[in-house]
């Protein structure tokens, strides 16, 4: 298939926000493997950002979590962040490492606790108003390990409250993002298990609430691109969460497990138009990088949703669309694998040379010095938190 350029002018507009956590150090719960040069700090974290948005020039926004990224001033580290061409985007509560969590956190059987939960996200929500944030995600790791635990409905009840709790404190231009988990680190029943739980709390609480879709919190052959397609079709799919899987919430590079996978769940996203910005879709990484090069994982990861989402934007849609109505099964799926066996390297690679950016975006970062730089600069990186 020969490439129109023209055909692939929303990758200008098209951008990716990347972890705060992905710098640091960070494992799984076998072991964390430390590497040099790793940020000892939020600031550190944004200055590897800034490599991986001037090397790729689509990954403006870095998701904070809290308490990781905590600082004494988020003035001050949104000012720094404008200051290397960034801007903070999403703030990610942290439900899953305070003792108090153990059985629970909005969910919990304790008013005390439960409190105590609702109160960490009025707190991050005073982070967004110091950050200019407009997105609050919530990744709700309650849930029950054994059956008879507690009551599934009654969790249910108290989650309602406590989320409805939380929304009521968001200001007019922020989004209570909900993520979903099919499993872990609860076994028997997670409290938001899957797309169905998030949307029905999120239609409860009012249009201020989506859904996050964390590709690797899904069962095994779970059709994601048909969850993405409902979700836009009710205006409800708030954001991604990319990763790539083989077994389980592996937060491995995205696209690196199944690239024909993202290539379909990229079409759903062009078919409803929802790759430009006006669709308010955040399309976010949530990956740690353990044994990879953190800053070069994180370009890769970006290039591959890129090369995704030019391939998705290269079916041709008529053709496609002619091939259905008229019931051509083998025309209609030659439309789509001619667009997905298209090779838009080059053709990628051109338009980052157009725009004064390298063709090589990893290449140039190994050439560039900087790793060597903060290895040498840098004693002592934290940890991301995960494996901790
Ligand atoms: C955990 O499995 C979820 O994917 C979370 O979205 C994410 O890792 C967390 O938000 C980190 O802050
Ligand atoms: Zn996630
Ligand atoms: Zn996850």
């Amino acid at each position: 298939m020969s490439i129109d350029p023209a055909a692939l002018a929303d990758l200008d507009t098209f951008t990716i926000e990347v972890p705060s956590w992905a710098y640091g150090n960070s494992g799984t719960r076998f072991k964390v493997f430390a590497q040099p040069g790793v940020p000892r700090d939020p600031f550190e974290k944004l200055a590897d950002a800034a490599q991986v948005n001037a090397l790729t020039g689509a990954a403006p926004r870095v998701s904070l979590h809290i308490p990781w990224d905590l600082v004494d001033d988020f003035a001050k580290l949104s000012a720094y962040a404008a200051d290397l061409g960034l801007q903070l985007g999403a703030i990610n509560s942290n439900l899953f490492q305070d003792d108090d969590y153990m059985l629970g956190s909005l969910t919990h059987p304790e008013k005390r606790v439960r409190d105590k939960a609702i109160a960490h996200h009025v707190q991050c929500i005073d982070v967004m108003r110091s950050t200019g944030s407009t997105d609050l995600k919530l990744w709700l790791p309650d849930g029950l390990n054994y059956p008879g635990q507690d009551s599934i409905r009654g969790r249910q009840d108290r989650l309602a409250d406590s989320l409805q709790q939380i929304y009521a404190q968001l200001d007019a231009e922020h989004r209570l993002l909900i993520e979903y988990k099919f499993f872990e680190p609860a076994f028997y029943t997670m409290d938001i298990p899957d797309w169905g739980t998030s949307l029905l709390h999120c239609l409860a609480l009012g249009p201020q609430a989506q859904v996050v879709l964390d590709t690797g919190h899904h069962a095994p052959g779970t059709n994601i691109e048909f969850i993405v397609a409902q979700l836009l079709r009710q205006n409800r799919l708030g954001a991604f969460d990319f990763n790539s899987r083989f077994y389980a919430d592996d937060d491995l590079i995205v696209g690196a497990a199944d690239p024909f996978q993202l290539f379909r769940i990229l079409f759903e996203i062009v078919v409803q138009d929802a790759q430009k910005p006006a669709s308010g879709v955040n399309f976010m990484l949530d990956q740690c990088h353990n044994i990879e090069p953190k800053i070069q994982g994180q370009i890769r990861s970006v290039l591959n949703v890129q090369e995704a989402l030019a391939k998705a934007l290269l079916v041709d849609r008529s053709e496609l669309r002619a091939a259905q109505e008229r019931g051509d099964v083998l025309g209609a799926n030659g439309v789509l694998m001619d667009a997905y066996n298209t090779d838009v390297r080059e053709a990628l690679a051109d338009r980052r040379e157009a725009a004064g950016l390298p063709r090589d975006p990893i290449a140039a970062y190994r050439a560039s010095g900087y790793q060597e730089k903060i290895n040498a600069e840098r004693v002592g990186g934290t940890q991301a938190g995960w494996g901790a």
